[in-house]
């Protein structure tokens, strides 16, 4: 396969390790854990994994040593930045202590398992049918070495496939990559094996660009930082367009689901002139006109110093946390989930949700009625937000000209980014991150856990002072109510009001709303001087200096 230069470059880039992996290593057990909340009901559910103390490695005489045994790997849900590394740190770990260990990937993500499709990954490739070529993937993005994909491990039918498969390859161990939902189920998976005396170990990585898999042990989930960088350069990029033509305000909605971190942490990046935030419109309770009213001054305002161009930051879940939208959604969610006309659906709509879904735009009415994902909530993704925003904005400009109020032009532009920073080729950050979660996850398994995540802290640190970690997931869960019924799971993060990031946009945007205070952060830097190359993200290096 063709590669370009940078890829050829970026093969031989050797990502770094904390310190304990570079010698000899010793885990070291903490105190008992308790789950955030909801102790009895989680421990009850959890016998055998609830409670388990949170271990660290610490550098040692000798290395530790793993049985002979395979690992399986499997990759969930969507892609991010770094994937391809925990897998190359997880083969180098294993290799380093069981040089016949041989390590699995299931195919297209969970539902590998549950039917039995994988490849083996190895560096040295002698079926190609059969086998992967780890040395092809190292320091790339994207998914692709094994895919990847949305099935739930929920059943315990699919538990007991996974069983016969890993009993059939010698695995002893299955690691599996993925957000909120995965990790849970990775815990539930772990204590059925537990329970069953499978000897199958099981352990969870922190994946996802959202940025919404973190508390009080994960300080980010792997990819957010490349993510990130990769659409603050666009939005640079756009940006000075924009003060170079001074003829466009941009709409940018930016991906995150629910959670508004990426739009965020962009926003600390560039200084945007409007950064909404979903969790501050839920929490005011700020109704769409309210949101609208307040681009449209801001644009008046501007337009009054003859600047008519901008740019507004959209995070991609933003529609669910307007009160009057979010009734909307839910209504329209139960009643598409047992009624598949659409126009039979809205004709059951009350009232008030009804006269909303008809004051909206026909496009975008029509978006809300899309296929649900598979736990039955709308694809946030789908709805083009920024397009409804530029709308409304516009006619409430018209209202704002006839009462003399506004003087200038508005001409819209709206833009999407997801997709395009998902699968860029990880910044060192995450290269380095990646590679670390991968190798511990090796030296979680040596050690005999199961139950646990991966985890490396202290990460706005340089990587020797890394601290290699574990903590069982039981620990981050509390129970919440999904599909009608009470689950444990692990609490999704979305951003805090009281937290340093936004408080930090709050301090500065009275500013960047009227004046132009764009920051150009350019393209990511893999090769050149660290303070450039190796900055992690603004959120990171906030939340972990006001601890
Ligand atoms: P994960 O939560 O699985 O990491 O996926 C993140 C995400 O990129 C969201 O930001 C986005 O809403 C969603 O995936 C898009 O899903 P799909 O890849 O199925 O289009």
């Amino acid at each position: 396969m063709a590669k370009s230069a940078l890829q050829i470059a970026r093969a031989a880039y050797q990502p770094k390790l904390p310190k304990a992996f570079k010698g000899g290593v010793a885990l070291k057990e903490g105190k008992a854990t308790e789950s955030v909340a909801n102790q009895a009901e989680i421990k009850e559910l959890f016998p055998n994994t609830y409670g388990m103390p949170v271990v660290t490695f610490e550098e040692a005489a000798a290395k530790l040593s793993m049985g002979d045994f395979n690992v399986g790997v499997i990759l969930s849900g969507g892609q991010a930045p770094g994937g391809h590394n925990v897998i190359s740190g997880l083969f180098d770990g294993i290799k380093s202590m069981n040089k016949n260990g041989k390590l699995y990937g299931f195919l297209g993500g969970p539902s590998g398992l549950i039917d039995h499709q994988y490849m083996e990954i190895t560096d040295k490739v002698t079926d190609a049918k059969t086998q992967i070529d780890i040395n092809e993937y190292r320091n790339t993005g994207g998914f692709d070495i094994i895919g990847s994909g949305r099935t739930k491990l929920e059943e315990t039918a699919q538990f007991d496939k996974g069983i016969e498969i890993c009993n059939k390859l010698g695995i002893k161990a299955l690691v599996i990559i993925g957000g909120d939902d995965s990790n849970t189920n990775a815990c539930v998976l772990a204590e059925y094996y537990l329970q069953k005396k499978t000897g199958i170990q099981v352990i969870g990585c922190p994946k996802t660009i959202d940025g919404d898999l973190k508390n009080s042990q994960i300080e980010t989930s792997f990819g957010f930082d490349t993510a990130c960088k990769v659409y603050s350069e666009v939005i640079g990029n756009i940006m000075r367009d924009a003060n170079s033509a001074k003829k466009y305000w941009h709409f940018i909605k930016l991906m995150g689901r629910s959670a508004s971190h990426i739009a965020l942490e962009c926003a600390l990046q560039t200084q945007p002139n409007i950064c909404i935030v979903s969790e501050e419109v839920e929490q005011k309770k700020m109704t769409l006109s309210q949101i609208v009213n307040s681009i449209a001054d801001a644009v008046a305002a501007r337009a009054a110093q003859g600047n008519n161009f901008g740019v507004v930051l959209i995070p991609e879940g933003l529609i669910e946390f307007i009160p009057e939208m979010n009734v909307l959604i839910k209504e329209l969610n139960d009643l598409l989930a047992v009624e598949s006309d659409v126009k039979a659906a809205v004709a059951k709509l009350s009232a008030n949700s009804k006269s909303v879904y008809e004051s909206l735009p026909e496009a975008i009415a029509k978006q809300l009625t899309l296929e649900r994902d598979p736990h039955g909530n709308v694809q946030v993704s789908l709805i083009e937000t920024e397009k409804l925003l530029i709308e409304m904005v516009k006619t409430r400009l018209a209202a704002m000209k006839a009462e003399g109020k506004y003087v200038g032009k508005f001409s819209g532009l709206g833009h999407f980014f997801g997709y395009e920073g998902r699968c860029a080729a990880p910044s060192n950050f995450d290269a380095d991150y990646c590679y670390s979660l991968g190798y511990n996850a090796a030296n979680l398994i040596a050690s005999g856990k199961s139950g646990y995540m991966s985890l490396i802290k202290n990460t706005t640190k340089s990587s020797d002072q890394w601290i290699a970690a574990g903590v069982p997931i039981t620990m981050m869960m509390n129970m919440e109510k999904r599909h009608g019924a009470m689950k444990p799971v692990i609490r999704k993060a979305l951003v805090e009001l009281d937290g340093a990031p936004f408080k930090e946009l709050e301090k500065n945007r009275a500013e960047w709303a009227i004046n132009t205070c764009f920051v150009y952060p350019g393209p990511i830097q893999y090769f050149g001087p660290s303070e450039v190359c190796d900055l992690p993200t603004k959120t990171l290096a906030l939340e972990q200096a006001a601890k």
